[in-house]
């Protein structure tokens, strides 16, 4: 059984299921050691709430990188989430570089947009900053509002196959090495994530849930990263992620008092189940 140690480097949103929230228990759930670096911590995530508090934590991140090497702590794998400022996007490029086993493995996913428009607090400077970190990893993770804005696409909000093949050689071409594009839809029914690896695409397409929850997205990228530290290929991660986060979203879809993350704890032993140990 391969127990890896990942460390993930996202912020604390204390309600709302999203991020670390999500990030730590379904990585554990998957059986690997999981550390987490919290860049900030906010009472609720941006989206859907006023009135949030935010703590930033950008000077303790190298305080805390300082320590881990003086210790010689090292990791598998680094997976990124929400970050909040260009100065943390260069401190996890820093980490990157000193925190790593031989082999390590970077996964970033670059979440800073979605339906076609930036988060709260989000700028053209900070994308340009998030483009080098996206070019530097390993393996990214971008809706395709993130990918438009990753290679200067216009976003459209209904298109084709050539549109989606377009952004991702654009991402390709700019220094992209694996891809899972999410949240790819040609029909009102249907969506899917599309992997392109080692010059090869292919579509994961299935059900559409008719319900646009906060943090399915973090949801999605920490299950694709427990599936593929566990053994899987990076094709069938991205499937299993897609089919797991769809339960999570059926399991909240009924209840209208569940405004912002989805009930994804209960459905994690489906999650576990098919990651076959
Ligand atoms: O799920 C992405 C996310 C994470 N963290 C914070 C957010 C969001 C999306 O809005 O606001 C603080």
């Amino acid at each position: 059984m391969s127990y890896k140690r990942v460390l993930t480097v996202q912020d604390i949103s204390c309600f709302g299921q999203c991020s670390l929230t999500v990030a730590l228990p379904i990585l554990s759930a998957a059986g690997h050691e999981t550390v987490i670096l919290p860049s900030a911590v906010l009472s609720t995530h941006t989206g859907g709430f006023t009135n949030f508090t935010v703590c930033d934590l950008t000077d303790e991140i190298p305080k805390i990188t300082a320590h881990w090497q003086s210790e010689g702590i090292k990791f598998d794998a680094i997976y990124t989430g929400y970050l909040g400022s260009a100065t943390q996007i260069n401190y996890v490029k820093d980490m990157f570089k000193t925190l790593g086993k031989e082999n390590l493995l970077k996964i970033v996913d670059p979440a800073m947009a979605d339906y076609g428009k930036l988060y709260y607090g989000f700028d053209k400077a900070f994308v340009e900053e998030m483009k080098t970190l996206v070019y530097s990893a390993d393996i990214i993770l971008p809706n395709i509002t993130e990918a438009c804005l990753l290679t200067d696409t216009d976003y459209k909000e209904t298109y084709d196959e050539d549109y989606i093949n377009g952004i991702i050689d654009a991402l390709v071409r700019n220094g992209a090495k694996t891809v899972i594009l999410t949240g790819v839809s040609f029909d009102s029914s249907t969506t899917g994530v599309y992997v392109y690896e080692n010059g090869t695409k292919r579509y994961y397409k299935h059900v559409k849930v008719s319900k646009n929850s906060h943090g399915t997205g973090d949801v999605y990228a920490s299950a694709f990263v427990g599936a593929l530290l566990g053994g899987k290929n990076p094709f069938d991660s991205a499937a299993i992620a897609a089919d797991y986060t769809v339960k999570c979203i059926e399991n909240t879809v009924d209840d209208d008092t569940h405004r912002y993350g989805v009930k994804f704890e209960p459905v994690l032993p489906y999650y576990i189940g098919r990651l076959d140990k």
